[in-house]
């Protein structure tokens, strides 16, 4: 058994597959910190974990023709200035299982919990590639990325993002040794993880081994034929993975996380609580809540933390408190979020609908009754 060296795992995880383990916090916990705490920050693994020796550990960093590869220990990245920064990862499939509601998907059932938020700490992947020898080349295009974790075959997963985003300062991708404060645990990449603020969690690739710079996309499955977002009118017998770009920078999300679909309310006064968050480092700049399905519109509270602007990485937890109408026997409530480029949330998942239920950021609507 290739998992039976897994690591063992917070309880309250909400299990979607055990083999390889993905899972996700219950919504009442995701929103209960702003920072999700380690043990129950969502996992998503294509693969077995490895168990990698911190000591022999070496992160390869192939240079531009002509020069020497370079071969960093930790040490050797620790050495690096080091840079912490708050940032929300969120899988191309959260919420997947409101679009299998609409028609069937293939996926795993990601209800709102597939996002979570870390303070991350590394060395910037722009000061170690300068070091390993690149430049901002044309024909160089790409940052490939390589895990780990391998299946059975010795497939590593993989991953890549463009050069520019790679050799930006300003867009702060790490190769991230800690975790809120503490060495990533194994199922988040230990002992070294990328980091890609604002885009998709498919190229934060995890347990790093090597990082190479090329005119192309990384090869990997899960660049090519993962992770790309289609028409409604796919289907898995006309689909093209070459005819849609690989998803990068993610649309602006939101949820509901209190109260949860199908609870009973008290009537007076209903306390509604989420998170709302945009790629690309797009800040939210609003949270709309209705209580009668989209009919009418209240505007939630937003937490105080930072927001820098375009560099807006990490999401925002909101909170609304209205007073539930007279006579109420039951409320439909709905949320969506502005991003400051404007960017709003389509109202409904049919026609954003796609084969494999990525993108899936519809209003989040919860159904609840009123306590007589
Ligand atoms: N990196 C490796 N090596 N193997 C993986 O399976 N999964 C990716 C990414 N990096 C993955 C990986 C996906 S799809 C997501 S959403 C994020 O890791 C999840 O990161 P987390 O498990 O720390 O939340
Ligand atoms: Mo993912």
């Amino acid at each position: 058994d290739p998992y039976a060296d897994d690591p063992i795992r917070h309880p309250a995880l909400k299990v979607n597959s055990q083999r390889p383990f993905n899972a996700e916090p219950p919504p009442e916990l995701l929103t209960e910190t702003y920072i999700t705490p380690n043990p129950i920050f969502f996992t998503r693994n294509h693969l077995p974990v490895p168990n990698l020796d911190p000591d022999t550990y070496r992160l390869h960093i192939v240079g531009p023709p002509g020069r020497r590869p370079l071969s960093l220990s930790l040490d050797d990245l620790y050495k690096f200035p080091k840079h912490e920064i708050t940032v929300t990862v969120q899988c191309a499939g959260n919420r997947r299982s409101e679009m299998s509601q609409v028609k069937e998907v293939r996926g795993l059932e990601w209800r709102t919990g597939a996002i979570s938020t870390a303070r991350w700490a590394g060395a910037r992947l722009c000061d170690v590639l300068a070091k390993a020898g690149h430049q901002l080349h044309e024909t160089e295009a790409h940052v490939c990325f390589e895990g780990l974790d391998s299946d059975p075959t010795g497939t590593a997963y993989g991953a890549s993002i463009p050069l520019a985003r790679a050799m930006d300062p300003e867009a702060e991708v790490l190769l991230a040794y800690e975790m809120n404060g503490q060495p990533l645990p194994r199922d988040h990449g230990f002992p070294v993880r990328v980091v890609v603020p604002g885009v998709v969690g498919a190229r934060h690739v995890k347990w790093l081994g090597k990082v190479s710079v090329g005119p192309e996309e990384s090869y990997s499955h899960w660049q090519r034929r993962d992770y790309k977002g289609f028409s409604p009118s796919v289907d898995w017998d006309s689909v093209d993975f070459d005819s849609s770009p690989s998803i990068q920078e993610l649309p602006v999300q939101s949820a509901i996380t209190e109260p949860k679909d199908g609870e009973m309310v008290e009537a007076g006064e209903v306390t509604v609580k989420g998170y709302a968050w945009s790629g690309g480092g797009r800040a939210v700049i609003r949270v709309d809540v209705s209580l009668d399905g989209g009919l009418t519109w209240q505007v939630a509270e937003l937490d105080r933390e930072e927001q820098r602007p375009r560099k807006a990485w990490a999401w925002r937890l909101w909170q609304l408190q209205a007073p539930v109408p007279p006579g109420k026997k039951e409320l439909n409530i709905v949320c969506k979020a502005v991003d400051d480029s404007y960017n709003v949330q389509p109202d409904t998942v049919a026609p954003i609908w796609n084969l494999r239920g990525v993108l899936s950021n519809a209003w989040h609507r919860v159904h609840v009754r009123v306590a007589s």
